[in-house]
């Protein structure tokens, strides 16, 4: 019997058949990673500048992540939390150690890590702060987007995120993000116990606040005694250019949460980070997963955040981005409305010109070799492994280049 290869489209088409509509990629079938470059089943060779939505800013199958990925597997890659296990405490010892925190509550997906954040908080306004039951409040940011729970879409002011999966959680009071005005008037509710925030609002479309932003609202916390809970899933482990996007203002947040790249990509692994008065509220039996902290993934874990260190990421990320945005902002092109970002999170807003918009503008990028998502149809994110050089991110710019140049 003759076997014949399966085309791009045989591919696409199976998913459609057999998988669930909720997602619209671009039409592309990735069977391979290496660095900064996926390839596609055809063998052609991209720049991956979605990065898996930062989760490989280690770059794809960065070998250290692997081999340490390998050798555990081997090893043991699951016990359950009802037993300890040999690599859980070395993981806990090292992160708390890397980013200056007495504890930290290892989960899977970064919605985890946020509703687990947000139990914390919940916990710590009765116990600590004296919130009568039932009634604590947390602040939260219009246009964020912290995962897809029912208690998190509950935040959300995009409809396509929240429409159609109420009844919603209760509890959030939303405020304009970027609005410290807003948020001292909802801080005058006593039961207000937190203040979640994304650093930088990735999903909005790479929204930047103002300079002072996130150091005045951590001061407005404190001084009403709400927690300041920072989701740094996106922001977080060197991709705007330091290790925290909260680092930039000198931000210490009391609630920190990660998720994406602690893993490099290898595997979901998220984690909450807080010190003892807020982390120690949750009791033994009082909040779990049967995978989170598994020995797995606290190996790749440490395997993922040296790397970060050993390879300098964050200083990387730092200098290309200020590269990229230049670059970008020299080009001519009456497409292009505005560049955004930091470090190596940044987004280019898009206007449509005879008919053509973002989508189309990254379905020729990856006709070029090169892969971005659009976002809210007029923007196009970029955000390439943080082990890319410059002379790879010139030659990524040239691509967007002659891309653009295809549209006049
Ligand atoms: C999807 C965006 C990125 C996040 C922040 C928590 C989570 C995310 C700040 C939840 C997840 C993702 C999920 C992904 C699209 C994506 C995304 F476009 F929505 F904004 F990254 F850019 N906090 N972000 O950004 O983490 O549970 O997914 O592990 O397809 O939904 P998760």
């Amino acid at each position: 019997m003759e076997i014949k290869k399966m085309t791009t489209e045989d591919y696409i088409k199976r998913e459609e058949k057999y998988g669930a509509h909720n997602y619209h990629p671009l039409p592309v079938v990735l069977e391979k990673g290496e660095g900064v470059y996926v390839w596609d089943v055809e063998g052609k060779k991209y720049y991956d500048f979605l990065s898996a939505y930062s989760a490989v800013n280690q770059g794809h199958c960065h070998p250290k992540i692997i081999n340490t990925m390998i050798e555990q597997a081997q090893k043991l890659t699951l016990t359950s939390r009802a037993f300890y296990n040999s690599a859980l405490g070395e993981f806990e010892e090292y992160i708390t150690k890397y980013f200056g925190y007495d504890k930290v509550l290892p989960m899977n997906t970064g919605a985890e890590a946020d509703e687990t954040a947000l139990k914390l908080c919940r916990k710590w306004a009765y116990e600590v702060k004296g919130v009568p039951e039932n009634e604590a409040k947390i602040i939260v940011c219009d246009g964020n987007f912290h995962g897809r729970t029912i208690t998190i879409i509950s935040m959300s002011t995009d409809p396509t995120a929240y429409k159609g999966f109420g009844p919603y959680t209760p509890g959030f009071i939303k405020i304009p993000y970027n609005d410290l005005n807003a948020l001292e008037e909802a801080l005058q509710d006593p039961n207000v116990a937190g203040f979640l925030v994304e650093p930088i609002q990735g999903e909005a479309g790479v929204y930047v606040p103002d300079d002072g932003y996130l150091k005045k609202a951590y001061e407005m916390c404190k001084e009403k005694n709400v927690l300041f809970i920072a989701d740094e899933v996106q922001t977080g482990i060197a991709r705007t250019g330091k290790l925290l996007a909260c680092d930039y203002e000198d931000v210490r947040p009391d609630i920190l949460i990660l998720g994406k790249a602690l893993s490099g990509g290898a595997m979901p692994i998220s984690a909450v980070l807080a010190d003892d008065e807020i982390m120690l509220t949750i009791k033994p039996g009082e909040h779990g997963s049967t995978f989170g902290g598994n020995p797995l993934a606290s190996k790749v874990a440490i395997a993922a955040l040296e790397v970060v260190k050993e390879e300098n990421l964050a200083e990387n990320a730092y200098k290309l981005g200020q590269i990229f945005r230049d670059e970008i902002k020299a080009i001519k092109s009456d497409m292009i409305e505005e560049v955004r970002g930091k470090g190596l999170l940044n987004a280019v807003v898009i206007r449509p010109k005879n008919g053509k918009t973002a989508w189309d503008v990254c379905v020729r990028m990856k006709e070029n070799g090169m892969l971005a998502k659009p976002t809210h149809d007029h923007i196009i994110r970029f955000a390439p492994p943080l082990v890319i050089n410059e002379e790879q991110l010139r030659e990524a710019i040239d691509i967007f280049k002659k891309t653009m140049e295809e549209f006049e």
